[in-house]
């Protein structure tokens, strides 16, 4: 990786396009996936904004390069933060704007232009953020020569999570035939003994296709069979998905597998995609959100993509452990604070039964100029992408356009309206949010969503140390959403920062007994209101993560229950009695398991 100085500096991007970035300037070894902040010990990488460009070359097998008509060979990006430019073998085959969500490009007619099996893959990453990308930002200058040199300049962000960047997720070459299996869309609906699957299927390449489904259950048996681009398929007695702890084999998925033949000139192409589904329903009433009918109860987790070494780069022994760590607290549930999360952590989330609130990265929209149009049209376009990527999970039960947007300024009414009308058009059968700060009293995305999201700091940001104070507030929070909106409540964030070893008693700010004390008044209200139409509870944050440097701030934000290292606070054993708890009240199990015995089954 070798980064550049100005985007300005054609001559420079010639030059690493018409040879190796090896030619040009130092590099370093950087791997992928991984943020490259913190790699090396050279701080002005860890802070780095600007352009850095990678170079990976790979030999193509000659298979992929011939026929006729030879298959198409596809580039693709699970993330790259933010702005991505790619070439192959010096040639532009895609850029994208925006991280968390995966892009790709046909590169066909370039590398199989060229006798040449190697394949030259060179990427430009811009990680600068401006008024109009999503998160926002602004540069500022800072022209005082008196105290700052000279072009010295910050990037100014209002989200509170440490700004990483690189290639954050895998990069895969793969081929399809000519003609292949574009994407398919899956609805399901049931009632006790029957359910259906909608399903829609686009092929590009062919006119002339024919298409044929087979719906199989874990055990292999083909339990409905289908044919052409749209229909249904019934299912007899199907299992259902259910989150965790809620069933006794939660997550259960059935395999689709989608069978296309296209006739292209004198040649029969096949393409075979097999997709992960899950039979569920989702709905929400004026005060309980049910899944396959029954009251469901979030009571989970927002988390971050976040580690030591990688920032923000896939992990599979973080990921593995984290879903164990979430089954250990009995939790059923998270939000993707505060943006799309990896396709990895998706796949287990369906397949282990978390229900998912999946957030846009629409985090810190605070500036004026960011409710404008340009910054509208670009939040429409995110939506897209995340609804296509993610709407045949079963694990995704509603999504979150935004994150305590600066909602108390006019024009975001108009903003959020057209967002949530936008992704309600997507995809007609998930309830969609927007998650609120319990400050702002007129909530101009509220009238829109289907269950408000509030996040309240009481006794922390607001009354610092008065957890006295708690009871109170967090009732009158509550009542008072209700009262004007009628819809049910998440509450989506609250917690307190421990420093992990740190005591004190009685309790004061930042130590553990202060975290366990705060959680403990919030659930006393939530007890209560759980029973009238509060329908959630998120902690704020699974586990400690970096953040800017600043004052609030010790090496990161602390209010993960969990150690940025995975180890627990005692926070975290208030809330995983709780879990445990609720989870033996509310769930369709046998209700004399106790939550150890629970566990270890
Ligand atoms: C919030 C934000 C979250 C912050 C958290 C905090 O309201 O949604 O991103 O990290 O508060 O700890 O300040």
């Amino acid at each position: 990786m070798l980064s550049a100085e100005s985007a300005e500096d054609e001559q420079l991007w010639q030059q690493h396009l018409d040879s190796s970035i090896f030619n040009t300037g130092p590099v370093i070894d950087m791997p992928v996936p991984a943020s490259f902040n913190d790699i090396t010990q050279d701080p002005s990488l860890e802070n780095y904004i600007g352009w850095v460009w990678y170079e990976k070359e790979v030999l193509l097998p000659l298979r992929w390069l011939q026929g006729d008509p030879a298959p198409r060979v596809v580039l693709r990006f699970g993330s790259a933060h933010y702005y991505s430019v790619v070439w192959v073998n010096g040639v532009q085959v895609v850029e994208h704007e925006g991280g968390h969500l995966p892009f790709e490009a046909d590169i066909s007619s370039v590398v199989q232009g060229s006798p040449d099996p190697l394949c030259r893959i060179t990427v430009a990453l811009n990680n600068t953020l401006t008024p109009h990308t999503l998160p926002p930002g602004s540069i500022q200058y800072m022209a005082d020569k008196s105290r700052y040199p000279k072009n010295y300049f910050v990037q100014d962000t209002k989200f509170d999570f440490f700004n990483y960047a690189g290639i954050h997720r895998p990069v895969v070459l793969y081929t399809t035939p000519a003609a292949y299996i574009d994407d398919i869309t899956v609805t399901t609906t049931s009632s006790d003994s029957v359910a259906r699957v909608q399903y829609q299927v686009s092929v590009v390449g062919s006119t002339a296709n024919s298409l044929s489904l087979s719906l199989r259950d874990q055990e292999g048996k083909v339990v409905a069979t289908g044919d052409g681009a749209v229909g249904e398929l019934k299912v007899l007695n199907p299992n259902l998905w259910w989150p965790y702890l809620m069933h006794e084999n939660p997550g259960y998925l059935y395999s689709l597998e989608v069978k296309m033949q296209a006739q292209v000139g004198e040649v029969l192409l096949e393409d075979v995609y097999t997709l992960p589904l899950g039979i569920r329903t989702v709905h929400v009433t004026s005060t309980q959100f049910l899944i396959n009918g029954r009251p469901f109860y979030f009571h989970g987790v927002n988390k971050h993509e976040d580690a030591d070494i990688r920032g923000k780069g896939l992990d599979w022994p973080l990921i593995v452990k984290d879903f164990n760590l979430l089954r250990w607290l009995g939790a059923n549930s998270f939000r993707t604070s505060h943006y799309p999360y990896a396709e990895e952590i998706m796949d287990l989330c369906d397949a282990y039964g978390i229900a998912v609130i999946d957030e846009s990265p629409g985090v810190g929209i605070k500036l004026p100029e960011s409710f404008g149009n340009k910054s509208l049209q670009h939040h429409l376009a995110v939506m897209e992408e995340l609804v296509r990527r993610d709407k045949n999970r079963p694990s995704v039960v509603m999504w979150s356009v935004a994150n305590e947007p600066a909602s108390e300024l006019p024009p975001a009414a108009h903003y959020f309206k057209t967002v949530i009308a936008h992704t309600k058009a997507l995809d007609p059968s998930r309830p969609v949010t927007f998650v609120t700060d319990a400050n702002y009293a007129l909530d101009r995305g509220a009238p829109y969503v289907d269950v408000i999201c509030v996040n309240s700091y009481f006794s922390w940001y607001h009354d610092p140390g008065h957890l006295e104070v708690i009871p109170l507030q967090l009732t009158a929070q509550f009542d008072n959403w209700y009262k004007t909106y009628q819809k049910p409540i998440i509450q989506s964030e609250y917690g307190a920062d421990s420093v992990p070893g740190l005591h004190s008693d009685p309790p004061m700010m930042f130590t553990e007994e202060y975290q366990q004390a705060m959680l403990r008044e919030y659930h006393s209200v939530l007890d209560k209101k759980r029973k009238e139409y509060v329908i959630g509870e998120l902690i704020w944050n699974f586990a400690d993560f970096m953040t800017n440097q600043g004052t609030t701030r010790v090496l990161g934000n602390k209010k993960g229950i969990f150690t940025r290292q995975r180890q627990p606070k005692a926070a975290a054993f208030v809330l995983r009695d709780r879990y445990w708890k609720i989870a033996n009240e509310s769930s369709c199990l046998p209700p004399v398991i106790t939550s150890h015995s629970f566990y270890l089954k």
